[in-house]
């Protein structure tokens, strides 16, 4: 008797389970799933380079040594490679510094040594300042500030509130540019529709113009600076030294980051199909996969709240040639890749001295790694091998 009602409790209790799992299965997208490595001490010497940005969000190295820094508030920066830091520099344009708002990425144009120029990503405000939306503006670097400022991408529609600005500045090898993008948090069912640019990845020239080879270009009804779709929230991108590649890596909800690859014209599945769950625990959209929808490379549950990205070319740390390097806000750590054929054969990630959020990753023209972390005083770190 005693054992036939353990037996009942037993199959009720495992119901749930079950049907949860027959659905699961229904839609299993089969990605492949970060196996959450604990996150060691870097092998080597973390070195303070600078201190004192407030919330830096992107770096770019200058050709002498120098950095391009943006704070998250609106400056922009010089930290010479002594660490010290310039005054603002002038003509940046007016940003939405509110909640994830605020300025973000920089590049250099793949053409600096001869044309100074430069681009900033960041949160811009409507005109009356209850709306804003994603853009960029390109400038030449004047000896105290930007000349020639002129925004050549404005993210539509603009809307109130919400986070997920994106957003990341990649060159293509055939000069056009990536502009990575969120979904404006709020507004997450437009990462689906096509005439909204919330949740894209889009392409345009360097002068703001559509290339003529966008997967969309002479669709009615269509954004023609689409090049892919279905994102929640690209914080981190770079373009693969040996493919020319794209690859991205965005915030998923609660569980869910995602490493893609992002092709012309496909649709990367959010908020339809997602490996995370809303804050709340309430599952959101499909299930993990539908046709039409591409999968992920590589996804994270827990997630690391991915922001920054730079693929390794140096040689100054054994074995790290041609690695993934991506910033963790949370927990907060660097998170090593290695990828082959198009797959992910091995994640570390170093803790300890890098425990921090790590906003941004770049590699210096000394071939070395540098970091930098998102807080009041943000520094900006290098990680120097034994
Ligand atoms: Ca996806």
């Amino acid at each position: 008797m005693r054992l036939r009602i353990v037996v009942a409790a037993l199959v009720i209790s495992t119901l749930p389970l079950c049907a949860q799992k027959a659905q699961k299965s229904a839609s299993a997208g089969g990605a492949q799933e970060s196996p959450t490595p604990s996150a060691p001490e870097p092998p080597g010497r973390v070195t303070e380079v600078a201190t004192g940005l407030e919330h830096p969000w992107g770096i770019a190295f200058l050709p002498d040594g120098r950095m391009l820094v943006t704070e998250r508030p609106g400056r922009l920066r010089i930290v010479g490679r002594d660490g010290r830091l310039s005054a603002p520099l002038t003509g940046v344009p007016k940003v939405y510094a509110r909640g994830q708002g605020g300025l973000l990425d920089v590049a250099l144009d793949p053409q600096f040594a001869q044309n100074r120029t430069i681009y900033l990503s960041y949160a811009e405000p409507g005109e009356d300042d209850s709306v804003a939306g994603t853009a960029v503006a390109r400038a030449v670097l004047g000896a105290s500030g930007l000349e020639n400022v002129k925004v050549i991408y404005q993210q539509q529609p603009k809307v109130r509130r919400g986070g997920h600005y994106g957003s990341r500045i990649v060159f293509r090898r055939d000069g056009t540019m990536f502009i990575t993008q969120g979904d404006r948090m709020d507004y997450r069912e437009q990462a689906q529709e096509l005439d909204s640019l919330l949740g894209k990845v889009v392409r345009i020239n360097r002068d703001g113009s559509i290339p003529k080879d966008n997967p969309f270009v002479g669709r009615k009804g269509v954004r023609p600076e689409i090049w892919s779709y279905g994102h929640r929230n690209v914080q981190s991108a770079v373009l693969h030294p040996d493919t020319g590649q794209l690859w991205t890596v965005e915030h998923g909800a609660r569980g869910g980051d995602e490493l893609n690859q992002p092709e012309a014209g496909k649709n990367y599945g959010w908020p339809v199909i997602t490996y995370g769950r809303d804050y709340s625990g309430m599952k959101i959209g499909e299930g993990t996969a539908k046709a039409g929808m591409e999968q992920p490379v590589y996804y994270w549950d827990p997630v690391i709240a991915p922001s920054g990205m730079v693929a390794y070319t140096g040689d100054k740390y054994p074995g790290w040639k041609g690695s993934i390097f991506i910033g963790s806000l949370t927990p907060g750590a660097l998170v090593r890749l290695t990828l082959q054929n198009g797959r992910v054969t091995k994640e570390e990630r170093y803790g300890g001295a890098l425990n921090e959020r790590i906003r941004d990753v770049e590699q210096g023209p000394d071939g070395l790694i540098y970091v930098i972390t998102d807080s009041p005083r943000g520094r900006v770190l290098r990680l120097e091998p034994k």
